[in-house]
């Protein structure tokens, strides 16, 4: 598949947008639409990293790290820098933290991706050197895992509950549009976005969408991110399908890192547990598919998305149900070029460049791919593989692509989707 490409040149490219993005230990998304460090970028942007310049790899999720908070929690911003490109910045966040940051954390990739820079180092004979940085690393993840069970996971139910759209990292996903209507946004009040001054608002959230998150960035500030009280009296909380099947293969490679390095697991095996025995509550059997599910009113989004497709990267295993996941993947391959819209093409919202509602994420495929690939559905795995790269040589390293015709939306040089190149170019998916 990769023969059609011209793999030297795209992987040179690749490598030069991460080297140009690179602020210093952290490389930000994308230079003038997110000058900061975000959390799951930097998972994603180690695993390219690490294809060329392991230290560096390991230095990304480092310095990630060094902006956690005392009880765990690992935000989804750091503002390293001052900046005034992209909104909400620092002071409407109001966390006052040092590193300043946001207040709300990412969908958990880092030790997912942690363990497989541990096994490249071992593969280069260099297990032992990165032995010391791998156990600190270990303790930082497990104490960020241990927060999403305290406060993520309000009636234990093994899911993870967001309590902002931008945790998700799928923000303007129509999963969130029921949900979101009990935000009051009544008292937002006047501000200026940034994001469709740089880019094209067709591919962006709503003014509606926006005042939504800005209105549950006000109610966090009043809790003075007081990360218990948001998890009692937030007006939006849902059981992300995609985060919770992303934590739930999280804490398989954390309990895998926990053997290798001879530390305990049993919390960990705890936490597994209890997403195995709870993640089924995110099945909806109506529509024939796992989706998010509304917290507070118990009902399920019944929409198709890309992080529908996750319950292979999570390791869960059930004939009737990967079946009518399969199935949902055949029907969609019907419908468009490149796999896998981030909504089912037959909804009705579908929109081939609105950002959630459609688009192409080479950073979702990378682990729809690797989960498919797992679970031994081979020739989906590459089928994903090859759209992702496809995309990328044919487009551009952009944020985003149209699974209809391909084409670009959202940001251009883009970090984590020149990682997923260099991740995926020339191994097949695993
Ligand atoms: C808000 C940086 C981030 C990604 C998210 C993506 C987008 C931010 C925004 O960009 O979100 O966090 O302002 O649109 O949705 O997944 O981490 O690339």
């Amino acid at each position: 598949m990769t023969d059609q490409f011209d793999t030297d040149r795209l992987d040179g490219a690749a490598r030069d947008i991460l080297r140009c993005n690179d602020r210093g230990g952290y490389t930000v998304p994308n230079g003038r639409v997110y000058p900061f460090q975000w959390n799951w970028d930097s998972a994603f942007v180690a695993l390219g990293f690490a294809t060329f310049d392991r230290e560096r790899a390991w230095a990304e999720i480092e310095t990630l790290f060094r902006a956690q908070w005392d009880d765990g929690f690992l935000p989804h911003i750091v503002f390293w820098q001052e900046d005034e490109g992209y909104f909400p910045g620092p002071q409407v966040w109001g966390t006052d933290r040092e590193p300043v940051t946001s207040g709300i954390t990412q969908p958990p990739v880092a030790a997912t991706v942690v363990r497989r820079l541990w096994d490249g180092a071992v593969a280069a004979g260099e297990g032992e050197a990165f032995r010391p940085r791998a156990e600190a690393l270990f303790d930082k993840l497990f104490a960020w895992h241990r927060w999403f069970a305290d406060h993520r996971d309000p009636e234990q139910r093994g899911v993870v509950v967001a309590m902002h759209p931008w945790e998700t990292g799928r923000d303007n996903s129509p999963e969130w549009d029921a949900p979101g209507e009990s935000i009051d946004v009544s008292n937002v009040g006047e501000y200026t976005r940034r994001d469709t001054g740089h880019l094209n608002a067709k591919m962006r959230p709503t003014k509606l969408e926006y005042d939504r998150y800005l209105a549950l960035v006000q109610y966090g500030r009043a809790q003075g991110w007081d990360h218990a009280k948001i998890a009692t009296g937030n007006p939006f909380k849902v059981a992300d399908v995609g985060m919770s099947m992303i934590l739930l293969r999280a804490n398989r490679d954390l309990a895998d890192l926990a053997d290798i390095l001879g530390c305990d697991r049993s919390a960990i095996d705890v936490w597994i547990a209890r997403s195995e025995a709870g993640i089924g509550w995110l099945w909806d059997e109506v529509r024939g598919t796992w989706c998010s599910r509304d917290l507070l009113t118990g009902r399920h989004s019944g929409f198709v998305t890309s992080a529908s497709l996750l319950s292979f990267y999570a390791g869960l295993s059930n004939p009737r149900k990967d079946a009518a996941m399969l199935a949902h993947i055949e029907r969609i391959s019907a419908r468009v070029q490149f796999l896998m819209p981030s909504l089912d093409p037959d909804d009705p919202g579908f929109q081939m460049v609105r950002y959630w509602r459609g688009p192409v994420w080479a950073v979702v495929n990378w682990m729809i791919g690797t989960g498919l690939a797992e679970a031994g559905h081979r020739r989906w795995a590459e089928r994903v593989r090859g759209d992702t790269l496809a995309l990328i040589a044919r487009k551009g390293f952009y944020e985003a692509f149209s699974p209809i015709d391909g084409s670009g939306s959202g940001g251009d040089d883009f970090s984590w989707t020149a990682a997923i190149w260099l991740a995926w170019s020339t191994v097949p998916a695993s």
